[in-house]
């Protein structure tokens, strides 16, 4: 059986780790370079990037922060947020990250994924889901940092991107995230259960109860947090004691 990995997510913006409610009200949680060396030392076993506004503002990722922060990883290393192109890929991984996450671009030219997948291999090209739950059983995709929704659904556009070539999904709950009310299993079980590819749940984590949850029940690959690991509220290292204690496979440190 393979290891379910923990990852903690850095939401950037101006340079600076932030983090909000269901993507509003954003808060300053430190320096990326500075939280990305402490999360490896916890024992997380790869690390998410994502440059929040990035779409928005038409920018290009921060290339140079990224640089800055693959010089002290050595955990695998994803970058997302305004990748558009297969040249804008290019520019992220040779700034040190393993992989790229694709939002915006992706629902815009799904052809993106796929040229992207054929360049780079499936391995490196993370597409992340950003929905809201319209009503029981059905969520909708949203992009632009959760502003714009799509009319996609959920489930149907994560088996049409495992299609296109995506080697993984960046899934996140808008509704739950930075609640740290729990994630929304029920959403991820529903996607888990529709790919073959994995999984990685995120947004509501607040106890590692949640995490147990929706690794097992929520049949996640791996499980992402922020707003828990930011402010302190237990370490990578203690929930996976934790795991590892209730039977869920972990690596070690
Ligand atoms: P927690 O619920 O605090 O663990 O957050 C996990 C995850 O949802 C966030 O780190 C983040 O990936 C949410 N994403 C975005 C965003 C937040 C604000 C604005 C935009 C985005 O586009 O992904």
């Amino acid at each position: 059986m393979l290891a379910k990995r923990i990852i903690p997510c850095l939401d950037v913006k101006d340079g600076r780790v932030v983090k909000g409610i269901k993507f509003r009200n954003l808060r300053d949680a430190g320096d990326p370079v500075e939280q990305a060396a402490i999360y490896e030392e916890q024992g997380a076993d790869e690390l998410v990037f994502l440059d929040i506004s990035a779409s928005i503002d038409k920018r290009r990722t921060v290339v140079e922060l990224v640089r800055r922060v693959a010089e002290v990883l050595f955990i695998p290393f994803t970058v997302g947020g305004g990748i558009r192109t297969v040249e804008d890929i290019y520019s992220v991984l040779r700034a040190g990250a393993d992989k790229v996450s694709i939002n915006t671009a992706a629902v815009q030219s799904p052809k993106l994924v796929e040229e992207a997948s054929a360049e780079f291999g499936s391995q490196c090209i993370v597409v992340a889901i950003d929905a809201a739950r319209l009503e029981a059983e059905s969520w909708e995709v949203y992009i632009y940092s959760g502003t714009r929704p799509t009319g996609l659904n959920a489930v149907e556009w994560a088996r049409k991107v495992e299609e296109l070539g995506a080697g993984e999904i960046l899934l996140t709950s808008i509704d739950a995230d930075g609640t740290q009310r729990g994630y929304d299993v029920e959403l991820t079980r529903r996607v888990s259960e529709s790919v073959s590819i994995p999984v990685i749940a995120s947004g509501g984590a607040g106890t590692p109860f949640h995490v147990y949850q929706v690794l097992t029940e929520g049949r996640a690959d791996a499980a992402l947090m922020a707003s828990v690991l930011h402010y302190g509220m237990f370490t990578v290292r203690g929930l996976k004691k934790y795991l590892r204690e209730r039977g869920v496979p972990v690596r070690t440190a």
